[in-house]
């Protein structure tokens, strides 16, 4: 196994003045339920909670049941009432280069004005509203504008299939969608609305569909159904009363596509879900609202956007940025180019994006100001130790801590995680529970595991922000989650715990290899092929093979310098050896151009075991580019 030895020390005045210090585990240990109801009191209730946590009928947990607060009012209003009104909520820079800064003040008209338009096309408590938008302002308005009346948002990533729209559509029965007529995307328009329309013409149940003007492109209308949102929200007084509801009040769906099957609509609610988002997002990133500008990367389409872009960092006052398009348009350097202009200061990213700015060099981000950065943060896959470095040294300037977050649709918000005032951090490991949580590793039998010890991810405990359930199917959430060990929530990711106690997260179980009785990580081989300086990005699958039962296969994509030879493919396979053992070197090697990736960045190693395996793809809706299989597959010689 990878053994890490490098540790990084919290920087002392960071530490000096972190908002939340190494105190707070212990206080969550001596009484969790007491350090949560005192997460709770960050938020403005209307009646405040006295109950904390109703666990009499697991695994259904209620969280501040008698507390009744307005999640938008917290997001917004009660930071202009505070006087900080005139505050940058928002730094909008679109993809084209036009930019827009809102104000809280100003965040608040927008969201009551279409809050006012929503219950003018009779939305109401408990409806469910599908947002199809491209990282404009607007969809942050729309979720903020839902919560407010108590509305479902279920918001569909832009660039879904119609399909994939009309699935969601159909499961939450949405009546109202609101989208855009395109966004930017690599320097061109994209439209988004025809993929709506021939969505919504499968059903009658959806009323009306908004669309915002974001590109101005011509787009077909149905009267009557058809609203622009310019038309509706202008029309509207920037009053409204937010009115106060319970602390149960479902506040959302978001679909996560797991590896089989219909997609499941993750069921989050209000009080308990934006305790955990607000208190971890000011724990994690110690924002100082005043001071600091924060920008995560994520797009709203996903958890991530949905937690720490809109109800974490509004909850907690902060200045953001959201950027609209991708990475390298116009250029390779328009991350830092945002975070110079801006002055950002946290910072929060992909993997993947890291290994390819890697991929892209170190000159680049080289001919930038990035001095203002202080924190920066991880998601949504285990970050190679490799990257992390690379991530520290070329944007952190070996200064900033990097906090390397685990956590899942499912969670809500981050459940595993360096402090950064607190952790003495190691490249590649997510660490340690956050104060409150409850994490553990246990073996096959459930049984948890001691320091050395690898299995399954488990949380022993329920805790604020859990989803209640798999909205329509109580009962897919009980086999799902809460089957596979008594009492205790499974995961779905293989981990392991290193000499101190320190977890490190080794990938989906379903993507686990076993070869010649070994279970092998498919995160420790690809980390293993990412230590190689010839090696950019790698993904790693088990494909059926007679002799061994799976055989490890590689796709790797190669740095700009290296080319693919036999002599290379060998070099790769021993320093696989060298680095985890002659068990783990990878049968096959490929060098690709890209690896297949969801909308959020994760490699989707089921369509490359298809491929390994020579096999029909599976569902590929899912997929950023399909394009990117047929360029896999053609590279395959015709038998495996
Ligand atoms: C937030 C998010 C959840 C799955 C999760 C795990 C992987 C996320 C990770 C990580 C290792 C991290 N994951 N963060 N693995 N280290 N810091 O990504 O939610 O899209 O539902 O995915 O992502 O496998 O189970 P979601």
């Amino acid at each position: 196994m990878l053994k890490e030895e490098r540790k990084f020390a919290p920087p002392a005045e960071l530490s000096a003045h972190a908002n939340v210090k190494a105190d707070a585990y212990e206080r969550a240990r001596e009484d969790r339920l007491g350090f949560w109801a005192e997460q709770a009191r960050r938020l403005s209730w209307e009646t405040e909670p006295t109950e904390t946590l109703d666990w009499s009928n697991p695994p259904f947990a209620k969280w501040f049941a008698d507390g009744k607060l307005n999640v938008a009012y917290n997001c917004v209003d009660r930071h202009v009432e505070a006087g900080n009104g005139d505050r940058v909520a928002i730094h909008f820079e679109g993809e084209p280069g036009d930019s827009r800064s809102i104000t809280y003040a100003q965040l608040k008209d927008e969201v009551s004005r279409a809050a006012n338009g929503l219950i003018e096309l009779g939305v109401g408590k408990g409806d469910r509203v599908a947002v199809y938008l491209p990282m404009i302002p607007e969809a942050v308005i729309a979720m903020l504008a839902c919560a407010r009346i108590g509305a479902m948002h279920s918001v569909v990533f832009g660039g879904f299939s119609a399909d994939a729209i009309a699935a969601r559509i159909a499961d939450a029965d949405a009546k109202v969608v609101i989208t855009a007529d395109g966004g930017y995307r690599r320097g061109k328009p994209s439209a988004l609305k025809p993929a709506v329309d021939a969505a919504v013409s499968r059903f009658d149940t959806v009323e009306h569909v908004v669309v915002v003007r974001r590109t101005g492109e011509d787009t077909a209308w149905t009267e009557g159904r058809d609203v622009w949102w310019h038309e509706l929200t202008e029309r509207q007084s920037a009053e409204h009363t937010p009115e106060a509801f319970e602390a149960e009040q479902p506040l959302f769906i978001l679909y996560t596509s797991g590896t089989t099957g219909k997609p499941k609509g993750i069921l989050h609610t209000s009080g308990g879900y934006l305790t955990q988002a607000s208190f971890t997002h000011h724990a994690v990133f110690d924002l100082k609202p005043e001071t600091d500008v924060y920008w995560c990367t994520a797009d709203i389409g996903w958890v991530t956007g949905h937690s720490y872009i809109v109800y974490g960092p509004l909850s907690n006052g902060a200045t953001q940025v959201m950027y609209e398009g991708t990475p390298d348009t116009p250029h390779q350097g328009r991350f830092w180019e945002i975070v110079q202009k801006y002055g950002v200061t946290i910072l929060y990213a992909a993997p993947t994006a890291i290994r390819t700015f890697m991929k892209w060099g170190d000159d680049i981000p080289a001919k930038f100001d990035l001095s203002s950065l202080r924190v920066l943060g991880s998601v949504g896959e285990p970050i190679n130790p490799e990257a992390w470095m690379w991530y520290r040294k070329n944007i952190g300037h070996d200064k900033a801590p990097i906090v390397d977050t685990w956590w899942q649709t499912e969670t809500g918000s981050m459940m595993i995680s360096p402090l950064p005032g607190v952790t003495a951090t190691k490249p590649g490991s997510a660490q340690t529970p956050l104060p409150g949580i409850s994490a553990t590793v246990v073996d096959d039998e459930g049984n948890e595991v001691g320091n050395g010890g690898g299995g399954y991810l488990v949380l022993t405990e329920p805790w604020p922000s859990m989803l209640r359930t798999i909205w329509g199917d109580d009962q897919r959430f009980i086999d799902t989650y809460w089957s596979r060990f008594e009492g205790k929530y499974f995961a779905g990711d293989g981990a392991k715990k290193d000499e101190d106690g320190d977890i490190w997260l080794l990938g989906r179980v379903d993507d686990v290899m076993l070869v010649s009785g070994h279970n092998i990580s498919t995160t420790e081989v690809e980390s293993a092929l990412v230590s190689h300086p010839a090696v950019a990005e790698a993904a790693v699958v088990g494909a059926a093979d007679q002799t061994t039962g799976q055989a490890i296969v590689a796709f790797v994509i190669l740095r700009g310098s290296a080319t693919e030879s036999e002599d290379l493919v060998a070099e790769l396979r021993n320093h696989v050896g060298a680095t985890l053992g002659p068990i783990a070197k990878p049968k096959r090697i490929m060098a690709v151009a890209e690896l297949p990736k969801t909308r959020s960045g994760k490699i989707m190693r089921r369509l490359l075991r298809d491929v390994a395996e020579n096999r029909e793809l599976g569902d590929v809706t899912t997929l950023t580019d399909s394009s990117v299989m047929d360029l896999i597959q053609s590279k395959l010689p015709a038998s495996g």
